[in-house]
């Protein structure tokens, strides 16, 4: 009998290692004879060894027979190590049920096919769409080239993130600040335009102890390299990697200071507005990123949802109101018809210490 349950626990794995496996997905894989648990593994640091292959070293010859739970159709590809697949049938697997289809092309259909030739009974559609939500950045890759783009504002009830005179510092409590380190933790990379840094000089870790065990990619969109030498980022590029994306035509000597400083530099095509921020994703994307978070700031935020790049939003509300003065989370972008304004249905919502924290995705 399948039970959803060990895929929820196998899911739950996989959960706790996003951020930290790209390119790759974060997969959980449970192993399961007469009911009891025999084996567990999720896809380790970077992306290898997979899942499937840490389970079933430690369920050992408790695999024989065996269900094997796994969030995603096991790989049929040989990389740094042999196809999940052949581990699976090598293993005496009985059963393998899956949650989530593998659009890669190196597998869509294949590692299915493979066990099935096998003898395997392969069960697939077991909480399906909790896998695909869970695995969304990785599809995102795959499916669009570019990571899934999450954009994190915490603001006033009304939508304010600085007073007139520019304070900011701090707008949402304690609570709202540790959940979104926790937000940072989550993702391959935290992307915030030129203008924050100049403004905020931030350090955009993740500074919950344990938490991750990769440091996240710090990412600046830097169309004309104003950036200076000089910023935490760049200070400290060689412990905690910092992308800047720019939009070439820089003095060499510049973007060779930025390179020796262990920066790396993404040089993509312009927009009309500096960086073509579609063009930023896909560069992303082709480094290997699959979720990234932004943090920021106004212009970053207004020029991904006015180019229809945000697919999920974590809003946190302060509950307090500055007014008109206040500056805004998003500059203008050009809405005049409501038919043109960009819509997100709403996936959750929580209270986290005094704040409110609501989450959206991109509306079908
Ligand atoms: C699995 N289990 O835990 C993961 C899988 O570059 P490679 O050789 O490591 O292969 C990466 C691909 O393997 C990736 O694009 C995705 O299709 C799959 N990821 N598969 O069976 C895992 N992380
Ligand atoms: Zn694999």
């Amino acid at each position: 009998m399948v039970d959803p349950s060990h895929m929820r626990a196998a899911l739950a794995l996989a959960r706790r290692g996003l951020g930290n496996t790209w390119p790759n997905p974060s997969v959980g894989c449970v192993i399961v004879q007469y009911g009891q648990v025999v084996g567990r593994g999720v896809t380790q640091p970077g992306g290898r060894p997979h899942a499937e292959t840490q389970a079933l070293a430690m369920a050992g010859e408790a695999a024989r027979g065996a269900d094997a739970y796994v969030t995603l159709e096991p790989c049929n590809h040989t990389g740094q190590t042999p196809p999940c697949t052949e581990a699976l049938v090598a293993a005496g697997v009985a059963r393998v049920v899956i949650a989530g289809n593998d659009p890669d092309p190196r597998v869509d259909g294949a590692g299915i096919a493979r066990l099935r030739a096998a003898g395997i009974e392969v069960v697939t559609g077991v909480l399906t769409a909790q896998a695909d939500e869970m695995q969304a950045g990785f599809l995102c890759r795959v499916q669009h080239g570019r990571p899934l783009v999450t954009l994190k504002l915490a603001t006033t009830l009304d939508g304010k993130i600085a007073t007139r005179s520019g304070e900011s510092q701090w707008i949402t409590g304690a609570s709202a600040r540790a959940a979104a380190h926790a937000l940072r933790g989550q993702h391959d990379a935290v992307l915030v335009g030129v203008g924050t840094v100049a403004a905020d000089n931030p350090s955009l870790t993740c500074r919950i102890v344990g938490f991750r065990s990769t440091p996240v990619v710090r990412v600046v969109v830097d169309s004309h390299l104003r950036t200076r030498l000089t910023a935490r980022l760049i200070a400290t590029a060689t412990t905690d990697p910092t992308w800047i994306i720019h939009r070439g035509g820089v003095p060499a000597d510049r973007q060779e200071a930025f390179s020796t400083a262990g920066v790396r530099m993404l040089s993509v095509a312009g927009g009309e507005r500096g960086v073509d921020l579609a063009a930023g994703l896909q560069a992303l994307g082709a480094a290997g990123l699959t979720r990234v978070l932004v943090e920021g700031g106004a212009q970053i935020a207004a020029g991904l949802l006015r180019d229809g790049l945000v697919d999920r939003i974590a809003w946190f509300h302060a509950p307090g109101i500055m007014g008109g003065d206040g500056w805004p989370a998003a500059q203008a972008f050009g809405v005049t018809d409501l038919s043109a304004m960009p819509r997100f249905t709403r996936t959750s919502i929580r209270a986290v210490g005094d704040d409110m924290l609501t989450e959206f995705s991109r509306a079908a």
